[in-house]
């Protein structure tokens, strides 16, 4: 693993539990973690049980007894480490967004694909699509439950910016980021839209704001998200919220709204799909439900049901609790590691590939584009049709 912060800690909490909770194939084994900060990555292969620490991505790559490289780290490094791994015959599982560009993440899905010729696996790190709701929303799409898709209506909205004197994290600056709020988790929505509902988007008009123009730098201990502040102020260089509309190659008419300033909302991603026949509704904040509306239902009992996901019979969850017992965040990242597990012992590409993490990074770039043009309606590069 490359990147011991959040995201190293979720990822290896994990590939822990893959091998407890799900019984895999085969069985992972955490080798080496890597990060500049000797001292930091230690502490984590520590409280992890990593057997060894490297301080140079490169080296970690070469290690003989490394066969998968697990990518946590900010988007400005993904492309080169996912690259130099693949060429080296390693699988990778990379964080979201794919990467900070459009290039580079072409650069990726060029390398995936080669790579997946000769039994090279590439995985993009977008979790929410294994919250079981999620799964099971895509399940009832594809079994054509609600018909015919009209509106898809997603949110991924937080508040941990809202203090302006919150310090200047890796997360503010383009050159690590990418993008703000826009590629950190309007991405997420992008990927759980073209999920759920198996329709890509074709273009977008697109507004994007940046409300607080400059922070104090970070210090050097990470606090939850951010860090605690250093001395001195920097300009923040992202977009604090994204809002856009978009079409999908199947007709339907979609809005989209990513912000880390909606007061009083920690982690609320939504989603809503109405279709010629019913509607699926979700909200992370509620995690552990979906709702759902049959519109063939007698008008006298019409309604959304609230379906408690929580069932045997639902995905994954057959691998922890009784019914009604729940799963929190840190599940999707154990589903994550075994599904790409699984696919390696089976010997098929797993999803997310790298070719889906470019088709949300397509439309990351048709939103900036557009909304650096007025709100110009931009097309998507490369989308269907
Ligand atoms: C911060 O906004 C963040 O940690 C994202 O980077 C993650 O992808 C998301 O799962 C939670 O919020």
């Amino acid at each position: 693993m490359v990147g011991y912060a959040f995201m190293g800690m979720a990822h290896s909490q994990g590939w822990r539990n893959a091998r407890s909770f799900f019984d895999p194939p085969l069985v992972p084994d955490l080798v080496a973690i890597g990060g500049r900060n000797a001292e930091a990555a230690g502490e984590m292969a520590r409280r992890f049980d990593w057997q060894h620490v490297e301080t140079d991505w490169r080296a970690l790559v070469e290690r003989p007894d490394v066969d998968l490289v697990d990518i946590c780290t900010p988007g400005d490094t993904h492309a080169d480490i996912a690259v130099a791994a693949l060429e080296a015959g390693k699988h990778v599982l990379c964080e979201k967004p794919l990467a900070n560009t459009l290039e580079e993440a072409r650069r990726m899905a060029e390398a995936a694909e080669r790579a997946s010729e000769h039994g090279v696996r590439a995985m993009v790190g977008f979790t929410y699509r294994r919250v079981p709701a999620l799964a099971l929303a895509r399940q009832l799409v594809q079994e054509g439950r609600i018909g015919r898709i009209r509106h898809i209506r997603a949110q991924y909205l937080q508040d941990w910016l809202v203090d302006p004197e919150s310090p200047l994290s890796w997360r503010l600056q383009k050159d690590r980021a990418g993008s703000g709020a826009l590629g950190d988790i309007g991405a997420h929505v992008i990927d759980l839209a073209h999920f759920v509902t198996g329709q890509r988007l074709t273009g977008v008009s697109a507004l994007t704001e940046t409300f607080v123009h400059e922070r104090p730098l970070p210090g050097d201990s990470h606090h939850g998200l951010t860090t605690t502040p250093g001395t001195g102020r920097g300009p923040v260089t992202v977009d604090d919220a994204a809002v856009f509309i978009g079409r999908t190659d199947a007709g339907a008419l979609a809005s989209f709204e990513a912000t880390r300033y909606a007061t009083g909302r920690k982690n609320a991603i939504r989603l809503e799909v109405n279709g010629s026949d019913g509607s699926l509704a979700f909200d992370f904040e509620d995690m552990n439900v979906l709702h759902v509306h049959d519109a063939s239902t007698d008008a006298r009992e019409s309604g959304f049901t609230r379906v408690v996901v929580t069932e045997g019979s639902h995905p994954y969850v057959d691998h922890w609790w009784p019914a009604g017992h729940g799963l929190g965040y840190e599940h999707g990242f154990t589903h994550q590691a075994a599904d790409l597990i699984a696919a390696i012992a089976a010997g098929t590409d797993p999803e997310p590939t790298f070719a889906d993490g470019l088709a949300v990074q397509e439309v990351l770039a048709a939103v900036e584009a557009s909304a650096a043009n007025d709100s110009c309606w931009t097309p998507v590069a490369g989308a269907p049709g």
